[in-house]
């Protein structure tokens, strides 16, 4: 067997030089306008990646509809950031492969990622392997997930899973505060995490994301990819403005 990895080193190679955007759409939130439209404008501000999936309302028919379509117009990766098992297609070039670490219910640690993987390998989709830790709020996907979420205010337990993901072999390590959380992660707890394990883990921040500020905070604390969806779906212009503020990011030394 031999597994994929033209995203993750696209991603790696990319993320050497600025802090990345990644644009979230969630199937069950669409309802805004064209999709080719939306995908086309995201590209062309400096997105460097768009995840696609959401913790409730995801079916393999709508995935497959949403990105045929967006597949049509851009040629940045397509990456699939699933909730369960149904958040799989084959038409992604790859897929988020987490385990949320957090989790009480061993089902979201490794249940669902055993009944995913033979699908995965079918369909051939590269599998990026993603350390998922839900911080704070937690969102839909920390209720679904039935995580228990790390405090906000206790970002060393955060550090804490990083550091077990990191000695169990996980590159990609994705703080999530929820969608819609009402504070991103802390940045103390990016940056901690970025100076225990230096540049080998790739780290992903979501979740309270609205504000180019804001984004900009955490990529200086360390983070190689920003996620915002909410904003996506609130107020466009704006998520543009936080792409627009991230590529101008520039790595020092
Ligand atoms: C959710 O991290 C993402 O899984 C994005 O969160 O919707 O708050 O931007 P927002």
């Amino acid at each position: 067997m031999k597994l994929k990895k033209r995203v993750q080193n696209q991603l790696w190679s990319k993320a050497r030089e600025k802090t990345l955007h990644f644009a979230l759409i969630d199937p069950d939130k669409i309802t805004w306008g064209n999709i080719q439209d939306i995908a086309r404008k995201l590209e062309s501000a400096g997105t460097d990646a768009i995840l696609v999936g959401g913790s409730t309302g995801v079916t393999e028919s709508k995935l497959d509809k949403i990105i045929i379509e967006m597949k049509k117009t851009v040629n940045i990766p397509i990456i699939l950031f699933p909730g369960n098992i149904n958040g799989i297609s084959r038409h992604a070039d790859a897929i988020l492969f987490m385990s949320l670490l957090n989790s009480e219910n061993p089902y979201f640690i490794i249940g669902a990622q055993m009944l995913g993987a033979p699908i995965i390998l079918e369909y051939g989709l590269e599998p990026i392997p993603t350390a998922y830790i839900i911080i704070g709020y937690g969102g839909a996907a920390g209720y679904v997930g039935q995580a228990r979420p790390v405090p906000f205010e206790k970002p060393e337990i955060g550090v804490a899973y990083a550091l077990a993901a990191a000695m169990l072999g996980m590159k990609f390590i994705y703080f999530e505060a929820g969608s819609g959380s009402p504070q991103p992660v802390p940045p103390t707890l990016v940056n901690t995490t970025r100076k225990i394990l230096g540049e080998e883990a790739f780290i992903i921040v979501g979740g309270g994301i609205r504000t180019p500020e804001k984004a900009l905070e955490l990529a200086r604390a360390g983070a190689n990819a920003i996620v915002t969806g909410t904003i996506l779906e609130r107020d466009f212009e704006k998520s543009l403005e936080i792409i627009k503020a991230l590529k101008n990011t520039t790595k020092e030394g």
